[in-house]
């Protein structure tokens, strides 16, 4: 590429002053010039979040035959559409960098991209659909709206409108835990028991511990992160305990307990052979989820087809009128 053309001597300065607009707080531009590793960490990180929102429609997905009434029924399939509009925002911020969206969407169906590790938990109760609201969006959130001062501006605005949609969706969930909450004693136990199943696969979402996170002090440097992956994690746990504590639902951690000093939940170790085992596609659903992806994924290329189709013979009739 271009870039590659660039004496060493250049390439310093041009990374001097790359450096020098992030540190002034200035957004990068999708032409401006950026180091090659920024453009390669925004692409990994962006495509999988991109794939992360298209996979997790899958687990509600399943819940929408069988939401309790109509009005849960239409705000899980609108809750479904927006994951996927939110896939599709990022997928387009990506090819800002110059890569190709039908690349990355090979990367995803072939199994070598990586997706979020939430989303090979499998839904087994209506509860699942609060609780996924209520930690999944929430720990998005807590994510998302740090990411929406991120460096890189295509990705920073498609954050600030996804984190309005999600908090909507948070909302949604935890209403229907606090309604389950209030219910039969047979609602409040399944209640607990999706609680018991996704509180802690909700921590892993933050990614591994400080100690153990290799693309941090790149991203860190280029303020593509703004923050670590245990100080979110924290800032998650500080802000769900008093809202579990508001529903009278407990948190499946026997550890966790407020610290005084420094206004922190602390909470007890992360099972991190489970989290290593879940990206390392070994979870409960991975082979599932990437069955289902890729059974979608055939099944529309009859539209891919078609929108090819359509979009030449306009640029022919185009070409034609000029
Ligand atoms: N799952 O060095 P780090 C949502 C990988 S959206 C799978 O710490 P980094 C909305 C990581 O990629 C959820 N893999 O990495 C919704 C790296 O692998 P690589 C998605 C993970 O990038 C709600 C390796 O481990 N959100 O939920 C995970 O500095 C409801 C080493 O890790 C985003 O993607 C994980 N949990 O930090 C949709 C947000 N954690 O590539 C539907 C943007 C780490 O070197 C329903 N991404 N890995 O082979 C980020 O903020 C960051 O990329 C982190 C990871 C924090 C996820």
């Amino acid at each position: 590429m271009e870039q590659s053309t660039i004496a060493p001597q250049d390439e310093s300065a041009l990374v001097a002053a790359f450096e020098a607009r992030i540190a002034a707080g200035e957004s990068i531009e999708p032409k401006d010039w950026m180091p090659e590793r920024y453009r390669k960490q925004l692409v990994r990180m962006m495509s999988q979040h991109a794939h992360s929102e298209v996979v997790g429609m899958l687990p509600e997905g399943n819940w929408i035959t069988r939401a309790p009434s109509l009005r849960r029924k239409m705000s899980l399939i609108a809750k479904v559409q927006d994951e996927a509009g939110h896939g599709l925002y990022i997928y387009c911020g990506t090819e800002t960098l110059g890569v190709d969206r039908q690349e990355l969407i090979e990367q995803l169906v072939d199994g070598r991209a990586k997706y979020s590790s939430i989303f090979n938990y499998p839904t087994l109760s209506w509860a699942d659909m609060g609780v996924i609201g209520w930690l999944v969006d929430g720990a998005a959130i807590v994510n998302q709206t740090i990411l929406a001062k991120t460096s890189y501006g295509p990705y920073a605005r498609a954050m600030v409108r996804i984190c309005k949609e999600e908090n909507f969706h948070k909302r949604q969930g935890y209403e229907i835990c606090a309604t389950l909450a209030r219910g039969t004693p047979a609602q409040r136990e399944m209640l607990q028991d999706a609680v018991n199943r996704f509180w802690w696969p909700a921590l892993m979402m933050f990614g591994p511990s400080d100690t153990d996170s290799p693309n941090s002090a790149e991203l860190l440097k280029w303020r593509v992160k703004r923050k670590t992956n245990d100080e979110l994690r924290q800032r998650f746990v500080n802000l769900t305990v008093p809202q579990a504590i508001a529903i009278g639902i407990t948190l499946p951690d026997p550890d966790l307990a407020f610290n005084e000093a420094t206004g922190n939940w602390e909470f007890g170790e992360i099972d991190w052979t489970e989290f290593f085992q879940v990206i390392g596609g070994e979870g409960p659903c991975n082979r599932e989820r990437l069955a289902a992806r890729r059974e979608a994924h055939d099944e529309g290329a009859w539209v891919r087809e078609a929108a090819a189709a359509h979009a030449a013979k306009q640029q022919r009739s185009g070409t034609q009128a000029a």
